[in-house]
């Protein structure tokens, strides 16, 4: 168990109802996910923190909506709403969120003219967060995911940590999606030909 770290990924108020990126039920994992923060060894907190002026937020981008899909240097992009301002309350976790178990919270998407889905690589796909040096010294090598959204950070950071060769399972009982054009499925499939476990229990 002491090899097994639970990464529960951004469980923040704009990513839940009344936020301002709100995923559907998104708040209904965090019991869930607060139990499940007592079977493991360590448990790690992602935090989507973006400067005001971000590259992924629609407003920065005249003649552009939410949800549209843009050409950025390091690749495609959906533009967001506004969402996680660093110091927002809209950033802040889930109040209920058992936070005091946290040994660690990687903040990510900090760099306005690049965003970060994944808690291992930024958006560019190279450009590192450090948390893969954080597991491997402390010789983690077994990854459970949870949290918001599926088929966007969680996916995307899930996808790393296999790509990375740590054995990873999902939770999808504990996770949400966006659910746009497909995403989920899309996601879905990309994990499981991965080899990530995804599971309901
Ligand atoms: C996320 C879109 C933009 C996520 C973060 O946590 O899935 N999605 N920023
Ligand atoms: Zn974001």
């Amino acid at each position: 168990m002491t090899d097994t770290a639970l990464i529960v990924i951004d469980v923040q108020n704009d990513f839940c109802p009344g936020g301002a990126l709100a995923v559907a039920q998104g708040d209904r994992i965090v019991p869930g996910v607060n139990a499940l923060m007592g079977q493991v060894g360590a448990v790690i907190l992602t935090q989507d923190w973006h400067p005001s002026d971000h590259s992924s937020f629609a407003s920065q981008h005249p003649g552009h909506a939410p949800m549209e899909q843009i050409e950025m240097p390091y690749g495609p992009q959906v533009l967001w709403p506004d969402h996680c301002v660093q110091g927002s309350d809209g950033a802040a976790f889930h109040p209920d969120l058992n936070t005091n178990r946290a040994q660690m919270i990687a903040r990510k998407g900090f760099r306005r003219d690049i965003d970060s889905y994944s808690a291992f690589f930024e958006n560019d796909q190279t450009t590192p967060t450090g948390l893969e040096g954080y597991l491997r010294s402390r010789a983690i090598d077994k990854l459970v995911f949870c949290g918001l959204a599926t088929d966007f950070c969680v996916a995307w950071s899930a996808l790393d940590a296999a790509r990375l060769g740590f054995d990873v399972t999902v939770r999808l009982d504990l996770c949400r999606a966006i659910d746009m054009d497909g995403s989920l499925d899309a996601a879905l499939g990309r994990m499981g030909d991965m080899g990530i476990a995804l599971v309901n229990s």
